[in-house]
């Protein structure tokens, strides 16, 4: 944790603060997302926005970025309230469960229906193999393999995590801010 917390100045240092960047971090309900966000929250509140119909976590760490977080899957009647959300996004972590093997269609479906949406084009996508540290866990590979990854549009990396111990948490964040970087460049944003 000490480590995590000693890299993760420097990793969001990587976001510009004069341009911030807007991080959605999405998954299923216990994929790990909340148990992840405390690894970057750093002495940050996360605050909760329950009124509108689906608990939203936003978190500022620094100036230069932004985590915005939910839970999908399940949920098609709040789904049009999403795209307030999704408008300016510059990056999306997607959280998944590597140990929850039934629900891995259910979570690639709800990807694939989040690209989907115009605003997401060409955003980059990082996904988190959660739950690495589980003894039935699917290794990134695979889980990269059943999302169906190398069929998106987007730029995309998948990363192996422990949001509990904070395996590989740095190093998916430090991977999108590459992206990002990339990505507003392409679009003469940087
Ligand atoms: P969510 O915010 O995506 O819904 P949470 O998911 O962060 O609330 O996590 C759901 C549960 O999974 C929590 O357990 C949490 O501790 C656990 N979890 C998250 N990441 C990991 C991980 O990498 N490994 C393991 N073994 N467990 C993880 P509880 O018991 O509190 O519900
Ligand atoms: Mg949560």
């Amino acid at each position: 944790m000490g480590l995590v917390l000693s890299q993760l100045f420097n990793v969001l240092q990587n976001f510009s603060s004069s341009n911030p960047s807007r991080i959605l971090m999405l998954g299923l309900d216990a994929a790990g997302k909340t148990t992840a966000l405390y690894k970057l929250k750093l002495n940050e509140t996360i605050s909760t926005i329950p009124t509108i119909g689906f608990n939203v976590e936003t978190v500022t760490p620094c100036k230069g970025v932004s985590f915005t977080v939910w839970d999908v899957g399940g949920q098609d009647k709040i789904r049009p309230l999403w795209r307030h959300y999704f408008n300016g996004t510059d990056g999306l972590i997607y959280v998944v469960d590597s140990a929850d093997a039934e629900r891995m269609a259910e979570a690639k479906e709800e990807l694939q229906s989040i690209l989907k949406s115009p605003d997401m084009d060409q955003v980059p996508v990082v996904v988190m193999a959660n739950k690495q540290d589980m003894p039935n866990a699917r290794d990134p590979s695979e889980v990269m393999n059943r999302l169906g990854l190398r069929n998106l549009p987007n730029p995309w990396h998948v990363q192996g995590t422990c949001a509990t111990n904070g395996d590989g948490v740095v190093e998916a964040v430090l991977c999108m801010s590459k992206m990002v970087k990339a990505y507003k460049k392409k679009q003469g944003r940087h």
